[in-house]
């Protein structure tokens, strides 16, 4: 496997990084996970996008523009001769010293493409739904580490992915310091209510999901109400259906929250039509490239 580092294709063995790095001492940098399928980059350009936005907030300047970037993740694909994959661009502050202070990295950041494959859940959960659980851990709070900035910082859904795990759970519900519904560590959530779609707003401490963001538009175009709204666990355990959505889950049905069986506990027919949708996408909607 050859990886992206600083505008060069190296050996797995010979991508390092320094422990200066303050993408390693302080989590001080953004990234992004993209999925490719058959040559094709899905949704490539609004990662780009969100990747530059993370990156503006954080005040680090990529020295890449957006087209060079593009460039380098189709070319680690092809050296890598992958039709399908899943893509993690980062991008750290780079080498700096024992001090917080991002100003001392002198703009030595760090890119890395690593082009690679995913498979997160077994293939029976999409088909039988899975099981998920409310835990402890809040997402944090906008105005401390606002969740749709995508750093390098994962602690906050680690802690919860922790919880959700030690309980026999795959993945878990986090609720905002309001104690309304948030998202999972790694997905957005649904629910399906009287056939209209419900999905948190983004100041409810929801991350802007490309995925979410193409259901809401397969909505749309299937003439399924869709609504960005505020909801609780009361609301949630009551609805008709309920799906997740990420990057690396895709779509993936939820039919039992916290014990509470969500509609008649199998995947419903709205999760259905918009994982079909949604699969027809991914063969049309991002940027081409051939090996
Ligand atoms: N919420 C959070 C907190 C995320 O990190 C999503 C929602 C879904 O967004 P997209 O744009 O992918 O539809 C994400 C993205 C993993 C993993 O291993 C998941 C993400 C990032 C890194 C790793 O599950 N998710």
């Amino acid at each position: 496997m050859k990886v992206y580092l600083n505008g060069k294709l190296v050996d797995k063995k010979e991508a390092k990084i320094s422990v200066f790095d303050h993408g390693y001492l302080y989590g001080d940098g953004v990234f992004e996970g993209i999925r490719v399928y058959n040559c094709l980059v899905f949704k490539l350009k609004e990662h780009i996008d969100r990747l530059y936005e993370s990156a503006h907030t954080i005040t680090l300047g990529i020295s890449f523009t957006k087209k060079a970037m593009i460039d380098a993740v189709v070319k680690t694909l092809k050296e890598n001769k992958l039709k399908d994959a899943y893509v993690r661009l980062v991008v750290s502050r780079g080498e700096g010293d024992l001090g917080l202070d991002p100003r001392k990295c002198k703009g030595n950041q760090t890119m890395v493409i690593i082009a690679d494959k995913i498979v997160l859940y077994p293939k029976e959960l999409y088909q039988k739904g899975m099981a998920i659980i409310t835990v402890p851990t809040v997402r944090n709070h906008p105005e401390a580490l606002n969740p749709q900035l995508k750093s390098l910082n994962y602690l906050n859904n680690i802690l919860a992915k922790i919880e959700a795990s030690n309980s026999g759970y795959q993945e878990a519900l986090m609720l905002n310091h309001l104690g309304y519904v948030a998202e999972c560590t790694g997905d957005n959530i649904f629910m399906v209510k009287n056939d209209a779609l419900y999905t948190p707003p983004q100041c409810m401490g929801t991350l802007k999901g490309i995925t979410r963001n193409t259901v809401l538009d397969i909505a749309r175009k299937l003439k399924i109400p869709a609504h960005e709204h505020i909801f609780t666990r009361h609301e949630i355990y009551n609805a008709d259906e309920c799906f997740l959505t990420g990057t690396a889950a895709e779509i993936i049905p939820v039919v039992k929250i916290d014990e509470r069986a969500i509609g008649d506990a199998k995947p419903g027919n709205v999760t259905k039509r918009i994982m079909k949708e949604f699969h027809k996408l991914t063969k049309t909607d991002g940027v081409k490239y051939s090996l």
